[in-house]
């Protein structure tokens, strides 16, 4: 038995990653027992996550598992690398295994810190089948021993720490079994907001050949594109066996290739799924006739990455995308009918009180039904994050990678003094907007 755990969060969540799915489906195809946590147990006595992590640990170790796989995302650090301890603490002889962006960024620094025992870097389906084959055969002891064969890992040899070389991405992705959503318990999960219906991730295909430089991109820059009939009989799948007909489309850019989304589309259309989905854009990757493709197709959202109203910014953090071709993408979508929400982010590098004024500026004009403003974080595994003085920034770093940025012209204080002018100018203009990831940290 394995078991993976994301998040996990407290039910009802609307929301699931893929990652795990995937990873669960490969190893069903090979006949090993998968369970995923990515809620914790219904707990109504308390929200306290150091006594809900060690309530799922008791959970966890009743199934006496050989292996337990977790995602980690930077921002939660702390949290997994505590659940890694109480795991450790009732499972001595499991080998526990870190996967997901954090652990791919910072696998040394995380199996020196922690009780985990291997890091997968990147995508984890191949990977972790190969280790999860070792683990079945009741190898788990001395597993220094094996893991050396295994390409894509990082792990602890004694005191030493062992990168093996790395792991080529998936090429066909059409290769892959259809994520295992069963395992997900989707009775616990409230309907999506977006779409106000439940809903599903799916993905058209996988990479992103743009080198954004506070994206950390595991999925590499080569793009691999599943064919569209592949993706609608997994639509198909998720409508007959769960009756889910919503779906988030995680392509990190829809319509980054238009002859494969509008044939995407097209297949949804050809086969009359009664569906409706939200995705990611940016820039005028989408034309018209894509968008009217989109829109028949179910398309009933649009989460619109802009970022920056100044290109100066924008090109600087090399997004190779334009303000005038955000407004312009924008403009298309919403003549199309589609909602638009577009997510834009302050204190990028070159940010100024001026740059900032022309995202106020862009964000008021740009016609989006709803605006969304976040500060931006750093990552470990980014481009800024490691050489924040080509990019003309200072990364202040604090414990377990809490970390802000300051540019040439805006400090810390600067930065939220103008996220909070610019929040407070667009609702003064009547421009429906919000607030989004903007960490304060108790070393500040
Ligand atoms: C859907 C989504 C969510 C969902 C589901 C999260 C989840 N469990 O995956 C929700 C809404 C809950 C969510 C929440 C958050 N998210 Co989010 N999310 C995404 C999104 C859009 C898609 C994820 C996905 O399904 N990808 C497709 C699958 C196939 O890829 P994958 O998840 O990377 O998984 C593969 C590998 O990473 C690896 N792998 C992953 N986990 C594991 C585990 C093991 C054991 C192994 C071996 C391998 C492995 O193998 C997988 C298959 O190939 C991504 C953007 C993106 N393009 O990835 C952001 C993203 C992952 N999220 C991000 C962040 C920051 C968050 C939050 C911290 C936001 C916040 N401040 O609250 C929270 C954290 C949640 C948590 N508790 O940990 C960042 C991560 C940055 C970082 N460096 O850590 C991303 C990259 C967005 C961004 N660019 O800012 N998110
Ligand atoms: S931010 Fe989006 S467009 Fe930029 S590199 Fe990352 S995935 Fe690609």
């Amino acid at each position: 038995m394995i078991v993976l755990i994301a998040g996990p969060g407290k039910p009802p969540r609307s929301t699931q990653g893929l990652g795990l799915p995937y990873l669960a489906a490969v190893l069903e195809e090979a006949g090993v027992k998968v369970k995923i946590f990515d809620l914790y147990p219904p707990s109504e006595d308390t929200d306290n996550p150091d006594v809900l992590d060690q309530r799922l640990a008791d959970e966890i170790a009743q199934e006496q598992p050989a292996l337990v796989g977790v995602t980690i995302h930077t921002p939660f650090y702390v949290e997994r690398v505590r659940l890694a301890k109480y795991l450790r603490k009732r499972l001595p002889d499991t080998l526990l295994v870190a996967g997901g962006h954090h652990p791919s960024a910072e696998p040394a620094d995380l199996l020196q810190c922690s009780e985990y025992d291997v890091c997968v870097i990147g995508e984890g389906e191949e990977t972790l089948l190969e280790i999860a084959e070792f683990v079945e055969k009741g190898k788990k002891q001395r597993a220094a021993d094996w893991l050396g064969n295994i390409r894509g890992v990082v792990y602890k040899q004694g005191s030493r720490i062992v990168q093996n070389p790395t792991r080529p991405p998936v090429l066909d992705l059409d290769t892959l079994p259809f994520p295992s959503h069963h395992l997900l318990g989707l009775e616990n999960y409230a309907p999506n907001s977006n779409l106000g219906i439940k809903s599903q991730g799916i993905l058209t295909y996988r990479g992103c050949p743009m080198r954004c430089a506070f994206c950390l991109n595991p999925q590499g820059q080569r793009v691999r594109r599943r064919s569209p009939p592949r993706v609608a009989d997994e639509m198909m799948q998720v409508v007959e066996r769960f009756g889910v007909r919503g779906f988030n489309f995680y392509d990190n850019l829809f319509g980054l290739n238009r002859k494969h989304a509008t044939a995407v589309c097209e297949e949804i259309l050809v086969r009359r799924l009664d569906v409706e989905w939200d995705c990611w854009t940016a820039g005028s990757l989408v034309d018209a006739e894509l968008a009217e493709k989109m829109k028949k197709a179910g398309c009933v959202r649009v989460g619109f990455g802009a970022e920056s109203g100044d290109d100066e910014v924008l090109e600087r953090s090399h997004r190779a995308l334009t303000a005038s071709q955000h407004q312009e993408g924008i403009k298309i979508l919403k003549a199309m009918g589609l909602k638009v929400d577009a997510f834009f982010m302050i204190g990028l590098p070159g940010e100024s009180e001026q740059s900032v004024r022309r995202t106020v500026e862009f964000a008021k004009s740009c016609t989006a039904d709803e605006v969304f403003l976040s500060i931006h974080r750093p990552y470990p595994g980014t481009a800024v994050w490691r050489n924040p003085k080509a990019y003309g920034v200072k990364i202040v770093r604090g414990p377990d990678f809490q970390a802000y940025l300051e540019t040439e012209n805006l400090s810390r204080a600067a930065i939220w003094e103008q996220a909070r002018w610019a929040g407070e100018e667009l609702k003064r203009c009547g421009i429906k907007s919000d607030f989004l990831r903007c960490d304060r940290y108790a070393w500040e």
